[in-house]
């Protein structure tokens, strides 16, 4: 896409030939005639950096994307150059670069397959209008190639033949297409030839991915401003690529506490208090279990953030007490616009000390948002990040809030054009001064970041919870998301699965979609169905907008309480299961949805599947997204899994007919999965677990399942005070073996495991816990094991084996 032409008379301007190479250490340097630089960084075998400058000057390097943790350093790196080209080789990469016009080409370093390949290459605009370049990178794109990723955008997950920008927007009410919407994550992860590879184009400007739209065989991706500082991510595993990603951009620096997997309760606005407890008195009485319970904006006093309104509110700290008491984490909402109001300490304060944004030319940036008038602390500035983050004491530590919602971060202002700031507003960016344009795209994620660490502050020694709803690659170190202002239609549910799979893609699995939709009201049939999806997203929670009536369980009769209580009571009872997805995903970047094509890519079927997805690592789960469905149509991948319902097999690798009533859902487990399940609370640490609960599923052969526990809170895990089981199944004709090791210091409550034995082939003769004999009478109930969970070695021997014997 060419800009300037008519301003200028330009169009796109290209490096010439290299007329020099210098290497430093894991850094080389390649320069053109015309003073183009190419700064290649090999930052792991299967990591490279490329960065340009058309000046032969590079700006400072700095990024708020990258995590200091990312990973360093390779096996072998290795420079030769023939006539035409230089040839950069690691253990798992070959990159060419041509010497002519710096083009490169990038082949896996095994079997040397072809996996990305400049077309155009690098190539930029000068930008009138901006000042410097709009930077270009254009690619061409290889036989059968798909595209994923990209963060929020509400589309099928491949995203062939599609364009799309990175520009974080307040989108109330989006659509289907709607882009962009309130996330810039400007990462994808190409596939073809059975490999997969990701690019991560870390720069903030507005950008644009064009995925073969504008030209059929060429992907490109270009921003207005910056440089071009893409890194290439290779796998050739999707899982690869996503955890590689994850690793340079950063995985959440703590894990959640355990109540924040619990089921949470919002709408805008529970007030006053006596509304709060209605509500929360009513989880109670019906018996559906909840963790949370979220103030919006009304809670305040006028909108100032960090006030309450206590005409409501009279005594927040004995009511987020009783809370407490009665199983409920109070969240409350913070917005950055702080109201101007000469007798307002936030805003004096702010003032005072010189922390909120100006203008190019000089005043404040002032913009109406729900307090009226507004000033807006510049996030970007150290100073002002530990300002704010000194803003949570009362409420955290004095009143025991235990969890803060950023919204409106984008930053969004009401009732002008492009609904955020105005390009010339100026930011610190950490000592690299610099305009909206730039800092636009991670002023939330910075506010998200300030948060954050005053949560982690106050709320010490337990774990900070927050949420957010703008982010830029790499906010998912700090805090969860939510997927903004959705709509109660079926449309939607239908967007929310896509979004949660693609945020999980992209790096961010901590998220979750308004259950039931934000604007408008859904019929209790759409809102079980939402429940039933929502159950499955690392973040569950209903939120409307209140003004189209109730949306809490129990608004739409009996039989739907029925059926959302008996979803959410599955998520409880699957607490642990999906503690040991975070936990995967906290330490090794694993994405704790799987889309089917992350999860088997060798299998072409399912490269334009949307709406199934494994849930952790073992369970497959379906969402009927449509209205009076008896079941539906779904793929289900390769191997046997058992149907959740009444255990029985489905061989995969084939499109099949599920039912599900309303009370039901398509939910399928791997065989050879061992689940972990915990009792039903009413809320997480209700009950002491006086057992662990292991559902096994057979399996002909072996299967790997883990299941990591700890304190449920505080920071004691990352002493080595955790719990990790790590079970190796192994099922034969006649017996079946499960080994433990186990490790970490964590002492669970439970002395025991029942393991329910679910598809044995065959009748139990007998028992063996590490080599002894178990006395079945006492042990065993039908299917149902009761043993030490101190075991190394578990034998199940069928009655066929005697005659064996
Ligand atoms: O302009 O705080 O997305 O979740 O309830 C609306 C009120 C502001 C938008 C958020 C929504 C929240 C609402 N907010």
């Amino acid at each position: 896409m060419i800009l300037n032409t008519e301003l200028e008379n330009k169009g796109n301007q290209f490096p010439s030939k290299i007329i020099s190479y210098k290497k430093d250490v894991d850094t080389l340097y390649f320069t053109s005639e015309n003073n183009v630089v190419l700064q290649l960084t090999i930052q792991r075998d299967s990591v490279l950096r490329f960065r340009y400058t058309t000046t032969s000057i590079f700006e400072n390097d700095f990024s708020y994307a990258i995590t200091r943790y990312a990973s360093r350093g390779f096996n072998h790196l290795e420079v030769t150059e023939d006539d035409s080209k230089y040839i950069i080789t690691t253990s798992k990469l070959i990159c060419h670069i041509s010497k002519e016009d710096m083009r490169k080409s990038i082949f896996d370093a095994k079997d040397n397959t072809l996996i990305s390949e400049d077309e155009l290459g690098f190539h930029w605009e000068e930008s009138y209008e901006f000042g410097g370049n709009i930077v270009k990178m254009s690619k061409n794109s290889q036989e059968k190639e798909s595209y994923y990723g990209l963060g929020d955008k509400p589309v099928p997950l491949n995203l062939k033949s599609k364009r799309f920008e990175n520009w974080v927007t307040d989108s109330y009410a989006f659509n289907k297409d709607t882009d962009p919407i309130y996330k810039a994550i400007p990462f994808y992860t190409g596939l073809h030839h059975g490999k997969a590879y990701g690019i991560f184009f870390d720069n903030t400007f507005r950008s644009f991915f064009d995925f073969c739209q504008e030209r059929r065989n060429v992907t490109s991706f270009w921003a207005q401003g910056g440089e071009m500082n893409y890194y290439f991510i290779y796998g050739p595993e999707m899982e690869e690529v996503v955890s590689n990603y994850t690793d340079l951009t950063g995985k959440p620096h703590e894990l959640p506490p355990l109540w924040a997997l619990g089921y949470h309760q919002c709408k805008w606005s529970y007030y006053p208090e006596s509304n709060v407890k209605e509500v929360t008195n009513k989880f109670r009485d019906l018996k559906i279990p909840c963790d949370a319970i979220y103030l919006d904006i009304d809670y305040m006093e006028g909108f100032r953030c960090f006030t309450w309104n206590t005409d409501y509110f009279p005594d927040p700290k004995r009511m987020v007490k009783e809370l407490s008491d009665n199983g409920f984490k109070t969240v409350a909402i913070i917005d950055p616009g702080i109201k101007i109001d000469k007798d307002y300490s936030v805003f004096k304060e702010g003032l005072e000390k010189d922390y909120f944004c100006k203008r190019a030319d000089g005043p404040y940036m002032k913009g109406k948002v729900w307090p009226g008038e507004c000033y807006f602390p510049d996030f970007t500035k150290p100073e002002v990040r530990e300002w704010w983050s000194g803003l949570f004491k009362e409420l955290i530590e004095e009143i025991g809030v235990k969890g803060v919602w950023n919204d409106m971060n984008e930053p969004a202002i009401m009732d002008v054009p492009g609904k955020t700031f105005p390009d010339d507003v100026r930011h610190d960016y950490d000592g690299n001064e610099c305009s909206h344009r730039k800092a636009h795209n991670i002023y939330g994620m910075q506010m998200a970041r300030a948060t954050y660490q005053g949560l982690k502050k106050f709320s010490y020694p337990k774990r900070p919870f927050v949420i957010t709803r703008a982010a830029y690659s790499g906010t998912q170190r700090y805090t969860s998301t939510w997927t903004g202002d959705n709509v109660a239609s079926w449309e939607h549910l239908t967007i929310a699965n896509l979004q949660a799979q693609r945020m999980c893609m992209s790096g961010f699995s901590f998220v979750g979609s308004d259950i039931g939709g934000f604007a408008e009201q859904p019929n209790g049939e759409l809102y079980a169905r939402w429940i039933q999806l929502g159950i499955f997203h690392p973040f569950c929670r209903t939120h409307s907008s209140g003004d189209h009536g109730d949306q809490e369980p129990w608004a739409f009769g009996e039989n739907i309480t029925d059926i959302v209580r008996k979803f959410i009571e599955i998520r409880y009872q699957l607490l642990p299961y999906l503690y040991t997805a975070f936990w995967r995903y906290a330490t090794e970047g694993i994405p704790i949805l799987k889309s089917l094509v992350l999860y088997d890519q060798a299998d072409v079927q399912t490269h334009y599947r949307n709406d199934e997805f494994v849930f952790g690592e073992k369970i497959l789960a379906c969402p009927i997204t449509e209205p009076n469905a008896k079941g539906r149509r779904m793929y289900v991948p390769e191997g046997n899994w058992y149907n959740f319902w009444d255990n029985t097999l489905v061989k995969g690798g084939n499109e099949v007919w599920v039912d599900a009533d309303l009370d039901s859902m398509p939910i399928f487990v791997k065989e050879g999965a061992i689940i972990p399940k915990y009792p039903i609370q009413q809320y997480v640490g209700e009950k002491v677990i006086g057992e662990l609960h292991l559902d096994v599923f057979y399996k002909l052969g072996k299967e790997k399942s883990q299941v990591y526990e700890d304190a449920e809170d505080g920071f004691d895990y990352k002493k080595g005070r955790f719990s990790l089981r790590n079970f190796n199944l192994l099922g034969k004709e006649d017996s079946l073996t499960i080994q433990q090791f186990k490790s970490g210091k964590f002492i669970t409550s439970y002395e025991t495991f029942e393991i329910n034995l679910i598809g044995l082939p065959f009748e139990i003769r007998k028992v063996e816990v590490d080599n002894v004999k178990i006395d079945l009478d006492s042990c065993l109930k039908g299917n149902v094991l009761v043993i030490t969970k101190e075991f190394t070695e578990l034998r199940i021997i069928s009655k066929k084996a005697v005659i064996l014997e």
